[in-house]
């Protein structure tokens, strides 16, 4: 477990995981190699304590909530091919070309689409397919930082649920969170260079 490979085809379930995630094989190897350095008990899983030794992700304001979505369903461990399928939604989507696109394979995970998917979900904390005001509120209270008082955050949170709430239930769906994200290059945005 803990030996450095230095070959992709030593890495489990290797063909799987390239397939699903659209890394190359050298971006791969390169990701094991993080993931076994991050892996510094070598238990072969990494831990939350594990995830958050990264850097980029103890600086991003959502950092925590992208932690949390390596683990679902309550798990506490995330193996080589969870971690590499998270991170795939953050690959850059010019980094690897077309890879090995079929058009009868499933969306690339890295696609605009489930880019935003992934991003709505980080707010979507009871998974009902919306984001409620609350949720809203506790975003932004994230993002914003303390220099904004609560009054003020409120009515952010207002401004932002009711400039994307186009049925006006008071929630923003994922449909309206994608119109309301259109102009936004979303695809830059979530584009983190996790190599370094
Ligand atoms: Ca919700
Ligand atoms: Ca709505």
């Amino acid at each position: 477990m803990g030996s450095r490979s230095s070959h992709a085809a030593l890495i489990p379930d290797v063909d799987h995981i390239r397939r699903e995630t659209g890394f190359s094989q050298a971006s791969l190897l390169r990701l094991y190699h993080r993931f076994q350095a991050l892996d510094r008990e070598e238990k072969g899983y990494l831990s939350r304590l594990d995830l958050q030794q990264i850097g980029a992700l103890a600086v991003n304001p959502l950092g925590d909530r992208i932690i949390d979505s390596f683990f679902p369903n309550g798990s506490q461990r995330v193996d080589f091919a969870g971690f590499a399928r998270v991170l795939a939604h953050f690959r850059p989507v010019d980094e690897e070309d077309a890879t090995i696109r079929d058009p009868k394979q499933p969306e690339p995970l890295n696609s605009r689409m489930n880019k935003l998917r992934f991003a709505f979900q980080l707010y979507d904390l009871d998974r009902d397919g919306k984001i409620s005001r609350n949720e809203m509120l506790q975003v932004l209270r994230l993002m914003v930082g303390v220099q904004v008082t609560d009054e003020q955050l409120e009515s952010i949170t207002d401004r932002t649920v009711q400039e994307a709430d186009e049925d006006g239930d008071g929630a923003v769906s994922f449909m309206e969170f994608t119109k309301s994200l259109e102009k936004m290059n979303i695809e830059q945005k979530m584009s983190i260079r996790i190599l370094k």
